[in-house]
Parts: C-alpha cells; structure tokens; sequence
C-alpha cells in the first residue's frame, strides 16, 4: 500500500491533500483560539447529542460517537439505515456556516455535528456520497477542540493520506472526493481528549 503522508505547510497555506481524483484542501486555524474555545463548549452544552443505531450486517450497534443533524430546510439525512430528523440551524451554526462558505465559495444549508468523547469515538470509512449531497458535493468540515487524524483512501489504488485535523481548522472535500476516496476517523489508543467536528453540505430542499 502507499502511503503518504501530508505534511503541515509551513506558513499556513492552504494545502492540498489529494493527488488525484478530486481535492480535499485543508485550511489550518481558520478559525481563531478563543472562538474555537468558546464555540466548543456552548455547543457541547446546547447541542440535543443523539446516539443512533446503525444496522450492519442485518444487525444494530449504537454509532460510535454522538451526533446531530441542523438544517433549516427540513430535509432528514439518511445513512447506514438510519434516519437523522432535521433540528433548527442555530446563531453559532450560521456562523461557522457563513465562514466556511467564504472560505469554500460554495454554499451550505445544512451540518452534521459530531461529537468524538475520547479516542474511542470514531467514523469508520465511507464516503459522503447519499444522494441528497449531490453527485460532487462540497463538504466543508471544520475541527474544534482535540487533534485526531483524518485518512483518505482511494477505492481502487488504495494510496493513503494521513493528516492531522487540529483545533480551528477547516477541509474542503470537493470534485471527486467523494467518488474516488473514502475517509475516516480511526479509534486511538493515544490519550484524546474530547473534539467536534462540523461537515457542512448543500442538500436539496423538499
Ligand atoms: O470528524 C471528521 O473529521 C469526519 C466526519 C465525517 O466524515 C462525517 O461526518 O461524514
Ligand atoms: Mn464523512
């Protein structure tokens, strides 16, 4: 297998992730210290977490992690078999949306939030590839509070990129990412404290 690893740009650049097939364009510490601190606890506190069941292999298991869908548009988001309604966007929501929609020049009406407790939350690997995204959605995914890495595979070579997601930091997916890579957060046995994680996307309004 082949590994990459992508290094940290030097001087804060934007830098990109994929070699091929698509671009995922990390922003680091877009989003300054202290509203990074501040937004991490108000939304740990105010945030209606959910732990739903996903069905694998016909069988239930709880998500590793918490989440919450907001979108004002009313759409549900629907993966791994499960439903998640739509709750309100919020003040702090559109915030970070408005943000990442200058960053990304695109537009968002919608966010998953999750919420990783310690290095045994994870997202195993998939891709955001549900219709309701589109077929080369933009996704902007922002890092808030502990540092965890983030891995990209691609489906037919199998090429690897590592890179840590630290605190204030933005991702970009767009083009193919979402076709030709899958991605995810990997439990860890290193000592993590808590982290949140916003995935902005554009979805169709019903
Ligand atoms: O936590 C992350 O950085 C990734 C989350 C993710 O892949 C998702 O919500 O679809
Ligand atoms: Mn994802």
């Amino acid at each position: 297998m082949l590994l990459v690893m992508a290094t940290l740009s030097l001087f804060g650049e934007p830098q990109e992730l994929l070699p091929f097939d698509g671009s995922a364009i990390l922003h680091n510490r877009i989003f300054d210290e202290n509203f990074t601190r501040e937004a991490f606890s108000l939304l740990r506190e105010s945030v209606p977490w959910e732990q739903p069941e996903i069905v694998m292999f016909g069988k239930k298991y709880p998500q590793a992690g918490f989440s919450t869908w907001h979108t004002n548009t009313g759409v549900s988001y629907v993966y791994s078999g499960i439903e998640r309604v739509a709750h309100p966007m919020t003040d702090l929501l559109d915030e970070f949306r408005l943000k990442c929609e200058s960053v990304a020049g695109a537009s968002f009406n919608s966010v998953l939030v999750n919420l990783y407790r310690d290095g045994n939350d994870s997202v195993s690997w998939h891709a955001d590839n549900e219709a309701i995204n589109g077929r080369e959605p933009t996704i902007a995914s922002v890092s808030l509070g502990a540092t965890r890495r983030f891995d990209l595979r691609h489906r037919e070579t199998k090429q690897t990129v590592k890179v840590d997601l630290e605190d204030g930091s933005l991702l970009v997916m767009s083009g193919l990412s979402q076709i030709c890579w899958v991605h995810q957060i990997a439990k860890t046995k290193t000592a993590v404290g808590p982290r949140i994680n916003l995935t902005f996307r554009l979805v169709n309004r019903v």
